[in-house]
This record gives C-alpha cells, sequence and structure tokens, in this order.
C-alpha cells in the first residue's frame, strides 16, 4: 500500500500499458499452463504421490483461468507464440529429463525454479497490480507456496540421493532464468516492476528452497552463482 502511494499513478488503459501486458500476462498464462501439465507428468512419474501432484495440477489450471481474466479484463489479447518462444529452453530441459525418468531435474525444474520465479514476480506485482489483478494475484501466490513446499519436501528426503542430480539441474536451469529475466526486463519496468527486485526476491525464494532441502550456505553461493557468469 505504501508503495502504490509514493508510485505515481499507473494508467491501465494507456497503449504502453497494454502492450506491455500482453507480453506479461501471455508469460504468465504459457507458466501456469507449463506448470499444469508439468505436474501432471510428474503425477505419472511419481505413483506415491499422484493424487497430490493431480491437485497441484488442478490448481495451476484455475491459476491461468485466473490470469487470463485479467487480460480481458483490462481488454488485452496475451501475445501467446512470444509467450511459448519464452518458454521454449525450459519446456525442453523438463521434457527430456521426463523422458529419461529425471524426477529430481523434473522436480528443481518445476518445484524450484518455476514455482520461485513466480513466487517473486507475483509479490513484486501485487503492490502496482490494478484492483481485479491484485485479488487473483493474490489467491494465487498462496497456492504457489504450497507447491514449492512440495518439492522442497520430496528433495529434502532425499537430499543425499538427489545431491549430484540437482546440482547438475541447477547448472543447466538457472542461467535460463537470468536470460529470461532480461527479456522481461523492460515490459516489466512499464508495469512498474523493477528486475533488480526481481532478482533479489528470486535469489532469496531459491536460496531459502535450497538451505530447506538441505544445502550449505557455501554450496548455495556456489550453485547460485551459475546462473550470473552465464547470463
Ligand atoms: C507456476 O505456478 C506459475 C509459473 C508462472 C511463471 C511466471 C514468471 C513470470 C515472470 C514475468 C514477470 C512479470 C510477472 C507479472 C505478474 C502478473
Ligand atoms: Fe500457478
Ligand atoms: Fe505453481
Amino acid at each position: 500500500m505504501q508503495q502504490l502511494e509514493l508510485s505515481p499513478e499507473i494508467d491501465f488503459q494507456s497503449e504502453a500499458y497494454k502492450d506491455a501486458y500482453s507480453r506479461i500476462n501471455a508469460i504468465v498464462i504459457e507458466g501456469e499452463q507449463e506448470a499444469h501439465e508439468n505436474y501432471k507428468r510428474l503425477a505419472e512419474m511419481m505413483p506415491d504421490h499422484h493424487d497430490q501432484l493431480l491437485s497441484l495440477a488442478k490448481m495451476e489450471n484455475r491459476h491461468k483461468k485466473g490470469f487470463q481474466a485479467c487480460g480481458r479484463n483490462l481488454d488485452v489479447t496475451p501475445d501467446m507464440e512470444f509467450a511459448r518462444e519464452f518458454f521454449a529452453q525450459l519446456h525442453t530441459n523438463f521434457q527430456e529429463a521426463a523422458a529419461e525418468g529425471r524426477i529430481v531435474t523434473c522436480l528443481l525444474i518445476q518445484s524450484l525454479v518455476i514455482e520461485c520465479f513466480a513466487i517473486s514476480a507475483y509479490n513484486i506485482y501485487i503492490p502496482v497490480a490494478d484492483d481485479f489483478a491484485r485479488k487473483i494475484t493474490e489467491g494465487v501466490v498462496k497456492d504457489e507456496y504450497l507447491h514449492l513446499n512440495f518439492g522442497e519436501e520430496w528433495l529434502k528426503a532425499n537430499f543425499e540421493a538427489s545431491k549430484a542430480e540437482l546440482e547438475e539441474a541447477n547448472r543447466q536451469n538457472l542461467p535460463l532464468v537470468w536470460r529470461m529475466l532480461n527479456q522481461v526486463e523492460a515490459d516489466a519496468h512499464v508495469l512498474q516492476m523493477e528486475k533488480e527486485a526481481l532478482v533479489e526476491d528470486f535469489m532469496i525464494s531459491y536460496g531459502e528452497a535450497l538451505s530447506n532441502i538441505g544445502f550449505t550456505t557455501r554450496d548455495i553461493m556456489r550453485m547460485s552463482a551459475y546462473g550470473l557468469t552465464a547470463a
């Protein structure tokens, strides 16, 4: 609220806002769709957690519908082609890991990387969103913490056996996050979301997740650096 008072009025109907929103909204819709498919796939790969994962998949589908409504509310048509391109590399990495039965890599991509990306983006969006989108996003972000928690709990319980694969998956996928952040920087700025804040929030959520799973501070520092040098 305080942030709202400090920032100048946002004109949600300006052409500049709607143009930027057509890409950001599409990214979020596509992200929720990817998450929906990824949890369905994980449900097949993890029979012990099948029902829980299907319920997460259903939540993602509801999130997608919520964000589609946010676009319609502003009279914006989401640029889905741009968004599919935006997620292409992460999508491919998940598909390849799933095809080889690499559950740990799939969980790192979906439940750690994508969920932390979503949590940071949504938290930073909420104070600068229009009233309609703020209510939707507040509901969604609560669910995303549950999704992150699912990955944390499983990886924590299987930490020793997962460690090497987690390190490799981090090395492969974290650089993609920095690239994606660079790609949204200009549009996010139009929505009054600053890249520095997104990076900071992401690093905090992701670092906390790695810590909860069992990595040491030294591990976390080293693992976080992968993204930055290759960006
Ligand atoms: C997982 O449940 C959802 C995955 C969504 C990923 C979203 C990434 C968003 C990055 C773009 C930054 C702007 C966000 C604006 C919020 C409406
Ligand atoms: Fe979601
Ligand atoms: Fe999620």
